[in-house]
């Protein structure tokens, strides 16, 4: 292992209870067969797998909504994310990047949650770049579904009304410091938010026109500008559903492997990534794990492997 490099803790995440159907429960064992610990050390990362998560019990949560809203398994995802929330929170204190192995998307309340606290302690802005078929910006009361993992954007924004899963004071995501890329499924109200709240959303026409590489110069300068920390959080839907088949939400036209992995490589020479969410993967509709050894491709390239070392250009 190299001593320059940030230590990584892997956080297994068994929660499918956001989403609309089981599967994501494995995800995190899907992810480790598939190697994710191995590739990292390989790379000399010094790494510890802190197994998975146990969430909090949780008690009369419910009744704290209001009566048209729905949000369902509310505790349960409620448990996970208070013990989310403290674990990264935890790992990332401790000089470590956390590494969330999912587990569906509403597990991003916690570990981005985690991390706002953890950056507001440091006095740096939290930016979050959001790779997603989906915006996951829907609330409880806007939600066609009630389905949690449509929601952590909102929750992590201080937006979502689901009051009593963490501290009302807890540190939030400024909106405008969140950016959305591969996005193409969004719903009436959930589209009306993402403007009102001024989410940057590259959409998959914006990457169609302006290819990965632009967009991604234009959110590294916004982090860089303002010394900012950065949260990846990467769904298994972003990309197209023929490169990645197993997430149970797949949408039509989505990003390539070959733009996946250009956005990790940039990503990587950036050196500003401070955590990572791999999430939505459901091991029952993969294809002989097709979708979990591209996760830790990807990863692999997030955190250093490349083709050839390149010279340093300039922009
Ligand atoms: N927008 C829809 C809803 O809220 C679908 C959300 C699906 N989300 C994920 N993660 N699969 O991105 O119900
Ligand atoms: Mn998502
Ligand atoms: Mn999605
Ligand atoms: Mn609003």
């Amino acid at each position: 292992t190299e001593p320059n490099k940030t230590p990584v803790t892997l956080i297994g995440v068994p929660l499918e209870e956001g989403s609309g159907r089981r599967g994501c429960v494995m995800g995190p064992t899907a992810l480790r067969i598939a190697g994710v610990d191995r590739v990292l050390a390989e790379l000399g990362f010094r790494v510890s797998d802190a197994g998975d998560l146990k969430p909090e019990p949780v008690e009369g949560l419910e009744v704290g909504l209001p009566p048209q809203a729905q949000a369902k398994n509310l505790a349960i995802v409620a448990g996970f994310t208070r013990a989310l929330e403290a674990a990264t929170h935890a790992a990332a204190s401790a000089g470590q990047l956390p590494i969330l192995l999912g587990g569906d998307h509403a597990l991003s309340m916690g570990s981005v949650s985690g991390m706002a606290r953890h950056a507001s302690e440091r006095g740096r802005p939290l930016f979050v770049l959001w790779l997603d078929a989906h915006a996951d910006f829907n609330s409880s009361e806007t939600s066609p579904s009630g389905n949690m993992h449509g929601m952590p954007v909102a929750f992590f924004c201080g937006e979502a009304a689901l009051p009593g899963i963490l501290p009302d004071d807890r540190p939030l995501v400024d909106p405008r410091r969140v950016y959305q890329v591969g996005i193409r499924s969004v719903d009436a109200r959930e589209r009306e938010e993402v403007a009102e709240h001024g989410v940057n959303v590259y959409d998959m026409r914006a990457l169609d026109e302006m290819g990965a590489a632009a967009i991604m110069r234009e959110i590294l300068a916004a982090v860089e500008a303002e010394n900012g920390l950065l949260h990846v959080s990467l769904d298994v839907d972003f990309l197209d559903p023929e490169v990645a088949p197993g997430v149970g939400t797949t949408v039509p036209g989505g990003a390539t492997f070959r733009e996946a992995h250009l956005i990790m490589e940039m990503l990587c020479d950036s050196g500003l990534v401070s955590s990572l969410d791999l999430v939505e993967l459901n091991p029952f509709l993969d294809d002989r794990g097709k979708s979990a050894r591209i996760l830790v491709e990807l990863t692999a390239s997030l955190f250093g492997r490349r083709i050839f070392d390149r010279p340093t250009r300039s922009a």
